[in-house]
């Protein structure tokens, strides 16, 4: 028998989140927004390379766009050299043959988030990424409020949101490429968002990968982020190509912060036009 009190219950759960808050994430090494395939892949990678890392997500739940397959059927589908990925963190897998693998949409969310969580990763769910910390030249973090704060009535939506800081930002926030969008509207030379094009898998797999970059000096876009920011063509149910930009995303990051030096998506040399602008070369 235990003899546990209320109070105690809840001083806990305060004591700790303050502690974790303050010691594991209010000052980061990378924060991944987004915790679909694309962001939980990048942030499992960042944090095994031993890079401080929070993964933010504004629903309740993890795991972004793995829930269903397609057509809401819970079985997801990867393309060869992602199966890899998914057989380190312990998913089943059948070879569905010419390279392509399918799984339990289930046995792969859990499996890749559990992954995360042993590599170290913090969480932050239900919090919504509302902005940016936007210095001269560089990205130096991102401003966080509760969601559920978000979808109160405008007369009470006058809460100020807070801020944690990190040396890396991965925008993993899917079809909305929010991150990239708020960059977009004060930095001229980054582009609008568009929505990505029409249905082309191989095309679409390839496509994700090479367009996950360094966009702007501290913000990586990555995975259907970056599909839409380009309006590259949609791959439709499968996640591969969301898997393997999240591992690109995560070395991006580890050679920026410990390298100290910034490369784009084809590993091209970046230059600095004016304060505002990157080109890549
Ligand atoms: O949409 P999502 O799964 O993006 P992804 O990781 O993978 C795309 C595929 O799921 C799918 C596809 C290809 O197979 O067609 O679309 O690139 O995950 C994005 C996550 O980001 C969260 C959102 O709730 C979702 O879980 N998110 C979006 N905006 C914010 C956010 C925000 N502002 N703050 C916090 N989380």
């Amino acid at each position: 028998m235990t003899n546990i009190s209320e109070i105690h219950v809840t001083k806990t759960i305060v004591n700790e989140f303050l502690d974790d808050f303050i010691n594991n994430i209010l000052d980061s090494d990378v924060v991944v927004v987004g915790s679909g395939p694309c962001g939980a892949t990048a942030a499992k990678y960042c944090a095994e390379k031993g890079l401080k890392t929070v993964m933010i997500e504004r629903n309740l739940y993890a795991g972004g766009g793995m829930w269903q397959g397609g057509y809401l059927m819970p079985k997801n589908t990867v393309g060869a050299p992602a199966n890899k990925i998914l057989e380190e963190c312990g998913v089943h897998l059948k070879d569905a043959g010419n390279g392509l693998y399918v799984c339990d949409s289930f046995d792969m969310v859990s499996k890749m988030l559990s992954s995360a969580c042993d590599a170290g990763v913090k969480l932050l769910n239900s919090t919504n990424v509302d902005d940016l910390i936007l210095k001269e030249d560089h990205v130096d973090g991102v401003v966080i409020q509760w969601f559920p704060a978000k979808q109160m009535p405008p007369f009470m939506t006058c809460m100020d949101p807070i801020a944690i800081r990190s040396k890396v930002v991965i925008d993993a926030t899917g079809h909305d490429s929010l991150l990239v969008k708020r960059l977009s509207e004060q930095r001229p030379g980054i582009p609008v968002p568009k929505g990505c094009g029409s249905l082309w898998v191989d095309e679409a797999e390839k496509q994700t990968v090479e367009l996950t970059h360094e966009i702007y000096p501290g913000l990586i876009v990555a995975g259907m982020s970056a599909t839409s920011t380009y309006g590259a063509p949609r791959m439709g149910p499968i996640f591969g190509g969301m898997l393997l930009a999240g591992k690109k995303a995560a070395q991006l990051a580890y050679d920026k912060i410990k390298g100290g030096k910034a490369k784009s998506s084809m590993g091209m040399k970046i230059r600095h036009k004016s304060p505002e602008v990157l080109v890549t070369e």
